[in-house]
């Protein structure tokens, strides 16, 4: 059977494209969306891709992964340096995640540099841009793979 990795995208990532490009880069969520589908089918893997600028969303759908979802590919945007609530979740359900983020946060602001969910995260990717989402499917796939 097809494994589904579930990808998920926290608050205000739906502005892709449309601002900060020199942050953010030109690509919009949308793009990014249809360049992990076709790699996913590249890797004989299913992508869940999905948007939410609500906590309380993303962590119903981190929970709802269980049983029917084999990894998690997470840039929960703004909420990865204040939610303790989705490192929780993450650690909850026990799917491999990997944490991305689309801008390397580390020559950023001090306060981007902690992240709550790095301590539950297999690995993070930061700094690559949307390609960043595509080494985390790739990453996924040999967790998977490994797991047997
Ligand atoms: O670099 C990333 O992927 C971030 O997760 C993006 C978050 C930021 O809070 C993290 O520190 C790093 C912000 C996403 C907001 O995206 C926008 C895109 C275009 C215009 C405005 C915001």
């Amino acid at each position: 059977m097809t494994s589904t990795i579930l990808i998920l995208n926290g608050p205000n990532l739906n502005l892709l494209g449309s601002r900060e490009p020199e942050i953010y880069g030109t690509e919009t969520l949308d793009e990014i969306k249809g360049r992990v589908e076709t790699q996913a089918t590249e890797l004989k893997l299913k992508a869940d891709f999905r948007q939410s600028n609500s906590e309380v969303e993303l962590v119903e759908w981190i929970q709802a992964a269980k049983g029917s979802i084999s990894g998690i590919i997470l840039n929960a945007a703004a909420f990865t340096h204040s939610s303790i609530a989705i490192a929780d979740a993450i650690e909850a359900v026990g799917l491999p995640m990997i944490e991305v983020h689309i801008s390397n946060v580390f020559r950023r602001e001090e306060f981007r540099h902690h992240s709550h969910l790095s301590r539950v995260a297999h690995g993070v990717i930061t700094g690559f841009g949307g390609n960043g989402y595509v080494f985390a499917l790739e990453a996924m796939a040999s967790i998977l793979a490994e797991k047997g």
